[in-house]
C-alpha cells in the first residue's frame, strides 16, 4: 500500500542530509588568530550545595565548543596554574597566605575576626581546593595575556576567568583572586593603554578600584544599579580620581533592559570611547548573568544581543582578551560562551545543538543554541532614562580629548611564562644536551683521527 505524503513529510530532512549538515559555516575573510585557554580541572570545584556559582558550567561550555568542532579553528592551550608570586603582583601577602592555608575542616579553628577580615561567609565560603581553583583560573588569564603580548594571538579566550569583584586583600562576590587585574597588569608591561569593558550584570568594582587613579586603564562597566544591588557601587558619578579622573565609566541600568536598547546604548557609548582613548588592547568581561532567565539576574537579554556586544568590540580589530564572569543558569551560560566563541571565530553555528553532545540532557526540551530568554521582567529603563545616562557619559567623554601617551620603560619581557623552576629545568636539560653533543663530537673526532 502506498501511503500518501503529507506536506510536512515532504519538507522533513532525511537523516542522511541531517547528519551531513555542517556544524558551522565560515562568514568572513581573513580571520584573527584566536586562542582558547582552558584547564578542565577548574570545573571540578564546588562552592557548596546551595551556592549559585557552579564551576561545572565551564565543562558544559567546553562540551559545546568541542561538539561544534570550534577547536578546529583555534589554538588550544591547557594553561599551567598561576604561581603564588604571580598572585602577589596584586594581592596582599597575608590574604594569599590565608587563602593558601585555609581548609573547610580547619575553618572553625580561625577566630571570627580573621574570617570577617577576609570576608568569608555565604558569598565567599571556604571550600575544598579553594586556593588551587584560584590558581587555575588566574593561570589561564595570565596564559592568555602572554599569547597576546607575544603576538601569537589576536584574540585570547578564558571562560573560567573574569572574576571581577576580588579585592587586594579579600574575596568578594564569589571571586577569590582577581584574574582580570592580574591580566591587565601583565598587559601593561607592553601596552600603553588597556580598555576594560564589563557586561556582567554586576558592577566590575574590583577592576575599577585597582585602576581608579591611572589613565593607562579605562574601565567601562554596564550593570544593574539602584544603590543596593550587589556590590552597591557603579553610579554614573564614579569617574576615577587624580590622573585617573574620567577614565572610569559607569553605565547604571534598571531591571528588565531589552536587546534593542542594551545593544544600541552599548554601541553609542563604546564607539566614542574607543575612538578617543585608542586602547592598544581590550579586555572584555562577558558575565552571563545579564541574560534573561538567569537565576540571579534581572535583565531580558538574549544570547544574540549579548554576543553582538562582543562582535562589536571585535570589529575594531584591536587585540582582545575575552573572559567569563557571573552566570547562574548553567545551560544558558554555556550556550552563550559557546556562541561567543563562534562569534570571535567569525563562523555561524547551526542553531540545533549537535546530537553527539556529551551533556545533551542539560539542553532539553528545545536542544537549541538560542532559547528565547526575553520578556520575563518588566523593562524599567525608559527611553528618557537611558538618554540621560548616555548624555551624562558623553559629557564625561568630552574631557577625554586625546589618548594619553606613556613613555614605555624597558620592561623585562618574560613572555614565555615559565616559572623559575621550569627555566632551571630547561637550563639543566640544555646543558646536558650540549654536554652530550660535545661528547659525541669528541667521539667522532677520535673516530676520524683513527
Ligand atoms: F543567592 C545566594 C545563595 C547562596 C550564596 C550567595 C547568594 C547570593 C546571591 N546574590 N549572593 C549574592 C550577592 N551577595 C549579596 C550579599 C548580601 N550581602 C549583604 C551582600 O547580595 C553576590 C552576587 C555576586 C555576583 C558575582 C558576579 O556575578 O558578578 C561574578 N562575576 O564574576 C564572577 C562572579
Ligand atoms: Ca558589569
Amino acid at each position: 500500500m502506498i501511503v500518501p505524503l503529507t506536506e510536512s513529510d515532504t519538507f522533513t530532512t532525511d537523516t542522511k542530509t541531517e547528519s551531513h549538515k555542517p556544524l558551522y559555516e565560515p562568514n568572513g575573510v581573513k580571520q584573527p588568530n584566536v586562542s582558547y585557554h582552558f584547564n578542565p580541572d577548574v570545573s571540578k570545584y564546588h562552592y557548596g550545595p546551595r551556592h549559585p556559582m557552579k564551576p561545572f558550567r565551564l565543562m558544559l561550555t567546553d562540551h559545546l565548543v568541542i561538539s561544534y568542532k570550534l577547536y578546529e579553528l583555534m589554538d588550544l592551550y591547557t594553561p599551567r596554574r598561576a604561581t603564588k608570586e604571580e598572585l602577589l603582583e596584586f594581592h596582599s601577602q597575608d590574604y594569599i597566605d590565608f587563602l593558601q592555608s585555609v581548609t573547610p575542616d580547619q575553618v572553625s579553628k580561625y577566630v571570627d575576626n580573621v574570617l570577617q577580615r577576609f570576608n568569608i561567609g555565604d558569598d565567599c565560603p571556604v571550600f575544598d581546593g579553594i586556593y588551587d581553583y584560584s590558581l587555575i583560573y588566574a593561570g589561564a588569564s595570565l596564559d592568555a595575556t602572554r599569547k597576546l603580548m607575544s603576538g601569537m594571538s589576536d584574540i585570547a579566550i578564558n571562560w573560567s576567568g573574569g572574576l571581577h569583584h576580588a579585592k587586594k586583600a579579600e574575596p568578594s562576590g564569589f571571586c577569590y583572586v582577581n584574574d582580570i587585574v592580574l591580566g591587565i597588569l601583565n598587559l601593561l608591561r607592553v601596552h600603553p593603554r588597556v580598555m576594560y569593558i564589563d557586561i556582567d550584570l554586576h558592577h566590575g568594582d574590583g577592576v575599577q578600584e585597582a585602576f581608579y587613579t591611572t589613565d593607562r586603564v579605562m574601565t567601562v562597566s554596564f550593570h544593574k544599579y539602584n544603590g543596593e544591588f550587589f556590590p552597591g557601587t557603579g553610579s554614573v558619578d564614579e569617574k576615577g580620581i587624580g590622573k585617573g579622573k574620567n577614565y572610569a565609566i559607569n553605565v547604571p541600568l534598571r531591571d528588565g533592559i531589552d536587546d534593542e536598547s542594551y545593544v544600541r546604548l552599548f554601541k553609542l557609548i563604546v564607539e566614542p570611547l574607543i575612538t578617543m582613548y585608542q586602547p592598544t588592547c581590550i579586555v572584555q568581561q562577558c558575565g552571563a548573568d545579564s541574560l534573561g532567565f538567569d537565576r540571579l539576574g534581572c535583565f531580558n537579554l538574549n544570547i544574540r544581543a549579548h554576543g553582538e556586544c562582543v562582535k562589536y568590540v571585535k570589529s575594531f580589530g584591536i587585540p582582545m582578551l575575552v573572559l567569563g564572569g557571573g552566570g547562574y543558569t548553567p545551560r544558558n551560560v554555556s550556550r552563550l560562551w559557546c556562541y561567543e566563541t563562534s562569534v570571535l571565530n567569525d563562523v555561524t553555528l547551526n542553531a540545533k545543538l549537535p546530537n553527539d553532545l556529551p551533556s545533551h540532557e542539560w539542553f532539553g526540551p528545545d536542544f537549541s543554541l538560542h532559547p528565547q530568554l526575553d520578556g520575563r521582567i518588566d523593562n524599567k529603563n525608559s527611553k528618557k532614562y537611558l538618554d540621560s545616562v548616555r548624555q551624562t557619559i558623553m559629557e564625561q567623554i568630552r574631557y577625554l580629548s586625546h589618548a594619553p601617551s606613556v613613555q614605555m620603560r624597558e620592561i623585562p619581557p618574560d613572555l614565555t611564562g615559565l616559572t623559575d623552576e621550569e627555566e632551571e629545568l630547561i637550563r639543566e636539560l640544555n646543558e646536558e644536551n650540549y654536554r652530550e653533543q660535545a661528547e659525541s663530537k669528541d667521539v667522532a673526532k677520535e673516530v676520524h683521527v683513527d
